[in-house]
């Protein structure tokens, strides 16, 4: 069968942080290959699939040769001879495979690696663009809405403000490419700003603007100011989204606003969301309380959700049977999407399945860690997800994936965005 799967491979890489990662390249018996690279997030859920890594001492234990030599092993020998369409039922290979519930025997890492790289290679045996693969039947195609990183804190920042991302969405703009035009002269602006100002300290993890604020709430007067320096009017036509990450100050209901230098309980935490939910032009927040806080993200939601989307990131790590819970208790609206926090592709659909299911809204995101593979972008397509986050507006990692979305933009002959109506509760 020319279509069947000849070889699978896996490489050593490296990530925009100069870590190691792993390549997957998948092999058909007629010459055909498609790749992909697994990312690495550093604000990660408890209930990620495990990224395997391999201790000791070199790269700060972080490297990636376990992994690699899984892919080049057990699973090469589980998928070859096998039909790379099948994605459901190879993804269950992999899982049957690893048999652990977190994937730590073969590592998430691998395994996504792999289970992109055999929608790639799928999608190129069909002589297919990988996101027209993925829709299958569907016709109808918009762009995602940018959701796109200012200033960078938290773990992607040496913890210089307590908040991990704050971010622009151009909910006014007509359509993706003008998206893109907009996000750029905001993010000049912030950074003509914070030069004026004597702040300007280079980028973080995501390319965001390093945050060199004293308060969490400076950095969002920095930003509603940035918007409106840019020439745009904050809340119409380019409005502000923000990632507390709270998991990474908070536990048991305690937060630990460093930066702020105190401490406070849940309820306060919620009044200083709210207070800034008030004063400046935020349509999105993520993750606000920590994942073992859920009652706190019912309030969250139950108060701030009708007007708010609510996003949960830690809180349900891309896991339908998460997703299905935090639905039922009330806690978030929409779901982050990330495939390697589910570990194959499969299960990173359901998650989205799962989402909509609920009436909940979703957004396709990158990690922290990534490369020049953009798989996300042809995904957000694809699957039809109607927001994209992928970290800022400088640096090739996520430059490549934004660019991905011209191309595909073309290729569908549009570059309209979804209908505006669709935000925030886009599913
Ligand atoms: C997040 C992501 C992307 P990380 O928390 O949403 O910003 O960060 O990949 O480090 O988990
Ligand atoms: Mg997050």
């Amino acid at each position: 069968m020319k279509r069947s799967i000849a070889s699978v491979h896996a490489r050593r890489v490296w990530d925009s942080r100069g870590r190691p990662t792993l390549e997957a390249e998948v092999t058909l018996a007629d010459g055909t290959a498609g790749r992909a690279i697994a990312p690495a997030g550093a604000s990660t859920g408890s209930a990620e699939a495990l990224d395997l890594r391999d201790g000791g001492t070199a790269f700060g234990g972080m490297d990636v040769q376990r992994a690699c030599a899984a892919v080049n092993g057990e699973i090469a020998a589980a998928l070859a001879g096998r039909d790379p369409t099948q994605q459901g039922a190879l993804d269950a290979v992999l899982i049957a495979l690893d048999g652990t519930p977190d994937k730590r025997r073969l590592g998430g890492n691998a395994m996504v690696a792999v289970s992109m790289a055999l929608a790639h290679v799928a999608a190129a045996s069909q002589r297919l663009p990988l996101w027209r693969y993925l829709a299958g039947s569907r016709t109808e195609f918009c762009l995602p809405l940018p959701e796109v990183q200012i200033f960078g804190g938290g773990a992607h920042a040496g913890r210089r403000v307590d908040v991990q991302d704050f971010m622009v969405v151009a909910i006014g703009a007509t359509d993706y490419a003008q998206a893109l035009e907009w996000t750029a002269e905001v993010y000049r602006a912030a950074g003509e700003l914070m030069a004026k100002a004597g702040r300007l300290s280079g980028v973080a993890d995501e390319g965001g603007w390093w945050p060199a604020f004293d308060t969490n709430e400076e950095a969002l007067e920095f930003l509603q100011r940035a918007i409106e320096h840019a020439g745009y009017t904050a809340g119409q036509d380019v409005a502000i989204a923000l990632d507390i990450a709270a998991s990474d100050f908070g536990k048991g209901g305690r937060y630990r606003l460093a930066c702020e230098g105190r401490e406070v309980d849940s309820d306060a935490l919620a009044e200083m969301l709210l207070g800034w939910l008030r004063r400046y032009a935020i349509v999105s927040i993520e993750d606000p309380f920590a994942e073992d806080d859920a009652q706190a993200l019912r309030r969250f939601t139950l108060e701030a959700g009708p007007k708010v989307q609510i996003v949960a990131d830690d809180f349900i790590c891309t896991n339908a049977l998460r997703i299905a819970g935090a639905a039922l208790l009330g806690a978030c609206n929409t779901a982050l999407i990330k495939p390697n926090q589910a570990g194959t592709l499969s299960e990173t659909r359901a998650a989205l399945d799962a989402a909509r299911a609920a009436g909940w809204g979703a957004i396709a995101s990158a990690r922290s860690g990534e490369t020049e593979d953009v798989t996300i972008s042809h995904l957000a397509v694809g699957w039809g997800v109607k927001q994209l986050k992928v970290g800022s507006f400088a640096r090739s990692e996520r430059m490549a994936k934004w660019n991905e979305g011209l191309r595909i933009g073309e290729a569908i002959g549009s570059f309209a965005l979804p209908p505006r109506c669709a935000f925030p509760w886009s599913n």
